[in-house]
């Protein structure tokens, strides 16, 4: 069977679980023979964006790079799975419309992980420091999340394992005819 290129775009809170549902979905699609390539703040923040942080205005453009990107390798026909907080509906629309102007599919995934959730596991201590005050607009805190209104999929990882999650974008692609 066929398959073409698109994005795959995770948003949601620090600690919600989109690096690791990138990375599962990732390695599911290369066994399956299907190009993917996943772009997180840990490959795009060191490098292409290293001169952005995390107001709104540096976010923006974050996002806009990213989505350029993840259009070129949509277009060589590789799965581009894109996980980045991405709190602004604005910008999540703008990274859709870069994608739709030249033809891409594009999916919004919501993974809605609650704020509790997310800042009891707290792996990298960023919470914490958002709440002590030592990490500025730090999103959930004190900076905002707009929640998706239209995603395409909205994924719950609360009580389910990585793979479990990560099977419901399976199946969304699967019922797009993507893979
Ligand atoms: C949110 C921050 C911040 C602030 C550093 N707000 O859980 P992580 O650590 O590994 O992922 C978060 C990542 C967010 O970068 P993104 O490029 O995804 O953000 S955006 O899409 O909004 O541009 C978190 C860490 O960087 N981090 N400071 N203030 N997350």
């Amino acid at each position: 069977r066929g398959f073409r290129g698109c994005t795959v775009w995770l948003t949601g809170l620090s600690g919600a679980g989109k690096t690791s549902i990138a990375f599962e979905l990732e390695a599911f699609l290369v066994s399956r023979g299907i190009p993917a390539y996943g772009l997180d703040g840990d490959n795009v923040r060191t490098g292409l964006n290293k001169n952005l942080g995390f107001t709104p205005t540096d976010r923006e453009e974050n996002i806009r790079r990213v989505a350029e990107v993840a259009k070129l390798f949509a277009d060589s026909g590789v799965v581009a799975i894109c996980s980045f907080v991405s709190p602004f509906s604005d910008d999540r629309d703008m990274a859709r419309k870069i994608h739709k102007d030249s033809d891409l599919k594009f999916f919004e995934i919501f993974i809605d992980t609650p704020l509790s959730v997310c800042e009891s596991r707290d792996v990298k201590g960023l919470y914490k420091k958002a709440r002590e005050g030592s990490i500025q607009g730090f999103t959930g805190v004190t900076q905002e999340y707009e929640q998706p209104v239209k995603p395409d999929l909205v994924v719950n990882t609360e009580g389910f394992t990585v793979w479990e999650s990560t099977y419901n974008v399976i199946k969304l692609l699967e019922k797009e005819n993507v893979i």
